[in-house]
């Protein structure tokens, strides 16, 4: 994985931070020259890094970038293979796009991350607003050998991760907004949004894309209602890096599981996490809509919604737009 003069330099300067490292060790440890390591520094500096440089003492890492990088991020990571081969973008138009055209030549488990996207999108051809470097916008490509139809649940496999890193990490209280809004005093959070590809009984690759709102401080008047972050919530700024590792931890932890013994096996944790179950719910699919009482998830993580007019209907999460009777929630 690190493979660059500039990113060796600084995993030593990491491992040695508050210390002097001398031009002549670096030298000799990585076998390069010193213009090679006074131009690593510079790139380094360039990415902000603060790196004092001191005549004849040499150079300290004195402060990290608030940057997503495999580099920044894997200290926190304690996976073995989501997230082991890592893309980091500076600005992407959307990592779920990315990741599309890209599937087929990376590995399972492979992540990229963009610091901002141009156009990321949302389900439906919506948009997700993620154009500065204050969320964790992500894409996680999975090539597993599941039966097409057992995708659709895979989304709450990534709400249960991220309700779990925000547990892990912050003090707020977040819920899953079936099937794939992360909720917290009734706004969103967070959004994640599944793509496939697929023949009949194969599955090509996964997409699975997460934006999380965590240091925005305004949104734009259009969401500004229903929509928020962790800075929002908790009046402080919150450490992307370590959430972003907790994510992917704990993905690997319940996508493993969920692979093993099936959606069964997380089905608790999505209903403990449900803020659906128990309301009153609007269901659109295709132009049709009803409304009714979402009472349960069933085995393969359809909402069962019981109707006046259709009695007990299972929903199957996909196209499906889910809201409650009194607005958003
Ligand atoms: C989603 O769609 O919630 C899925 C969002 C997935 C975003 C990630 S970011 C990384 C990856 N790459 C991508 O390009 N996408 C994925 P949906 O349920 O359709 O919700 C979209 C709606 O949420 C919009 O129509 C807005 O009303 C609202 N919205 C847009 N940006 C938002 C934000 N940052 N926070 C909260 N709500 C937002």
């Amino acid at each position: 994985m690190i493979r660059l003069n500039k990113d060796k330099i600084l995993c030593y300067l990491k491992k040695n931070e508050g210390r002097f490292i001398s031009g002549e060790e670096l030298c000799k440890l990585f076998n390069i020259s010193r213009t090679a390591i006074w131009k690593s520094i510079n790139i380094l500096r360039n990415e902000g890094y603060v790196i004092e440089s001191l005549h004849k003492s040499g150079y300290m890492l004195k402060e990290s970038p608030d940057i997503l990088s495999y580099l920044e991020i894997a200290p926190f990571l304690n996976t073995n293979f989501i997230g082991r081969n890592y893309l980091h973008k500076n600005l992407i138009s959307s990592t779920n796009d990315y990741a599309k055209e890209y599937a087929n030549y990376y590995d399972d488990g492979t992540v990229i991350v963009a610091e901002r996207q141009e156009s990321g999108k949302g389900r439906l051809g919506r948009k997700w607003l993620s154009n500065e470097s204050n969320g964790i916008w992500m894409s996680i490509i999975l090539k597993p050998n599941l039966n097409p139809h057992d995708v659709v649940s895979l989304t709450q496999v990534a709400a249960i991760s991220v309700v779990n890193a925000i547990e892990e990490n912050t003090i707020c209280k977040a819920g899953i907004k079936w099937p794939n809004d992360i909720i917290i005093n009734d706004k969103k959070v967070c959004g994640i949004l599944t793509e496939m590809s697929s023949e009949i009984d194969k599955i090509n690759y996964i997409i699975v894309g997460i934006g999380l709102n965590v240091n925005i401080s305004l949104f734009p008047d259009d969401i500004s209602n229903k929509a928020t972050s962790l800075m929002i919530e908790l009046s402080e700024k919150i450490d992307r890096k370590k959430l972003l590792a907790s994510i992917l931890n704990n993905f690997e932890k319940f996508y493993s599981i969920f692979l093993r013994f099936g959606f069964n096996s997380v089905r608790d944790m999505c209903k403990k996490y449900s803020i659906t179950i128990g309301r009153d719910v609007i269901i659109k699919a295709n132009n049709i809509e009803y409304t009714g009482y979402a009472v349960d998830i069933d085995n393969d993580g359809n909402l069962i919604v019981e109707t006046k007019n259709y009695g007990v209907k299972k929903v199957l999460s996909g196209d499906v737009s889910v809201r409650g009777l009194l607005g958003y929630m």
